[in-house]
């Protein structure tokens, strides 16, 4: 099976065709490079991802095999330059790959967010030259990435994070000191964006982020290990542990935006990513309602197809319509984060915090329908409707909160 072929006739997509109406974009359709996108790795999906999601599933086994399949698409760079060994390509594509990848395996989908969007574009943004020419390139050409934010007790309240960093007596490097917990990738990663308090910074117990500072770790610097990995309930061929940082060294070349200044970085590769979430979670909702829909074609009952039945009806009307409501929600928002960066537009924050909101929940809603379609066999792992159910629960907290994306929601809108 080729699926480098069609990467070649991929061009650097810099915007996706769409109408305006007072400044609002009114995108009816895919370009063709979009399109194209979307079967190319929807072949992978379908025919590389499928037949080993279950036992990777079953076994909380890590699809690295899978990433090295899918490599030979050439889109683990697509949030890094060219200058620097990577294949721009435009957000909405993004959010496409997200939800082509979440249909079929939602574990690989966050595998990927997290290495595209909060960790190599946290690099791209907000890196210097010498740090975006060490590290791009091998995020670029596959080495897996990841981004430590949380700790046992900083979650959504990020700035609680007890996490040290001391500049050492010569200044030549940080000792970092503390655990940090939820990490996606964090086993698999050899390149991390890992946020902690430099202890000697002014505003350092002062303001309550005060000191917060970016990171770039590699998994081989010595005092860095990976702890517990965690045991749940869904997305479990997804790699999710603990960190252990133990006196681990860290370069002081190695700060991204200089000392006390990560927590605006952090706050902003979560606007960035929330969109990828967004997509996942669209991603699961589309994979669900299609086996509910092709079960509801072909099992009878009374005497015909139960999607002949009005019940069924109008479960499969109400999914198709949360889905695609939401499905112009991440799409609105993967736009408008373009717009945001390329043409110095406002915030993203707002628009990416209402498409995790809405289709996290449209996840959760339509694969429980989806079960309820599928009555019986839908409980069982016969159907993948099950696992998608378990996978969305995530949707709904990863990335920050259901709870939290209001807060953002609100702030925004009260001005
Ligand atoms: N982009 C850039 N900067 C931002 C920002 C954003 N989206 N949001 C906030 N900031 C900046 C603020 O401007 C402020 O900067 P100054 O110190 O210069 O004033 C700073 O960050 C602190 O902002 P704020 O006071 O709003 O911080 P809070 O502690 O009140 O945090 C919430 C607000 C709850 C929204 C934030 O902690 C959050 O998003 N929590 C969830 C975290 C999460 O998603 N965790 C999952 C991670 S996956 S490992």
């Amino acid at each position: 099976m080729s699926l480098i072929g069609p990467l070649y006739s991929i061009k650097r997509v810099k915007k996706h065709r769409c109408m305006e109406l007072n400044g609002e974009p009114l995108n009816y359709g895919e370009t063709d490079e979009q399109q194209m996108i979307r079967k190319m790795v929807r072949d992978f999906a379908e025919s590389v991802l499928v037949q080993t999601i279950e036992e990777r599933d079953a076994n909380q086994i890590p699809p690295s095999n899978e990433w090295q399949a899918f490599l030979e698409l050439g889109l683990q760079g697509i949030t890094i330059p060219e200058e620097y060994g990577g294949m721009p390509i435009d957000d909405v594509s993004e959010a496409i790959i997200v939800e082509e990848l979440a249909r079929v395996d939602p574990s690989f989908a966050v595998m990927y967010c997290v290495h595209v969007g909060l960790c190599s574009m946290t690099i791209a943004l907000h890196g210097d030259d010498e740090q975006k020419s060490k590290y791009l390139p091998r995020l670029a050409a596959g080495e897996v990435g990841a981004y430590s934010l949380s700790e046992a007790g900083a979650g959504t309240d990020a700035a609680a994070m007890t996490c040290k960093a001391q500049l050492s007596d010569d200044g030549t490097h940080y000792v970092l000191n503390g655990e940090k917990m939820w990490v996606t990738n964090g086993a698999q990663a050899e390149i991390l964006v890992l946020f902690a308090k430099d202890v000697g910074h002014p505003d350092y117990g002062v303001k309550k982020h005060g000191g917060t500072t970016a990171f770039i770790v590699e998994a081989s610097f010595d005092g860095f290990s990976v702890g517990k990995k965690e045991d749940k309930l869904g997305i479990r061929s997804s790699d999710t542990c603990t960190l252990v940082l133990q006196n681990c060294k860290v370069p002081v070349e190695n700060v991204l935006k200089g000392s006390g200044n990560g927590f605006p970085i952090a706050m902003n590769a979560l606007d960035n990513s929330r969109i990828g979430i967004a997509a996942q979670a669209l991603g699961i909702s589309q994979g669900a309602y299609e086996a509910a829909l092709q079960y509801s074609k072909e099992r009878e009952a009374f005497g015909k197809p139960i999607g002949h039945h009005q019940m069924i009806m109008a479960y499969l009307a109400d999914m198709a319509t949360r889905i695609e409501a939401a499905r112009q929600l991440v799409y609105k928002a993967a736009w408008t984060k373009q717009q945001h960066y390329e043409e110095d537009g406002p915030r993203h924050s707002k628009e990416a915090s209402m498409a995790k909101l809405f289709a996290g929940d449209t996840a959760m809603w339509v694969s429980e329908r989806a079960i309820q379609v599928l009555g019986g066999y839908g409980y069982t792992k016969e159907f993948p409707v099950e696992r998608f159910f378990r996978d969305a629960k995530i949707t709904q907290i990863y990335e920050g909160t259901q709870e939290v994306q209001r807060i953002v929601i609100s702030r925004a809108i009260s001005g």
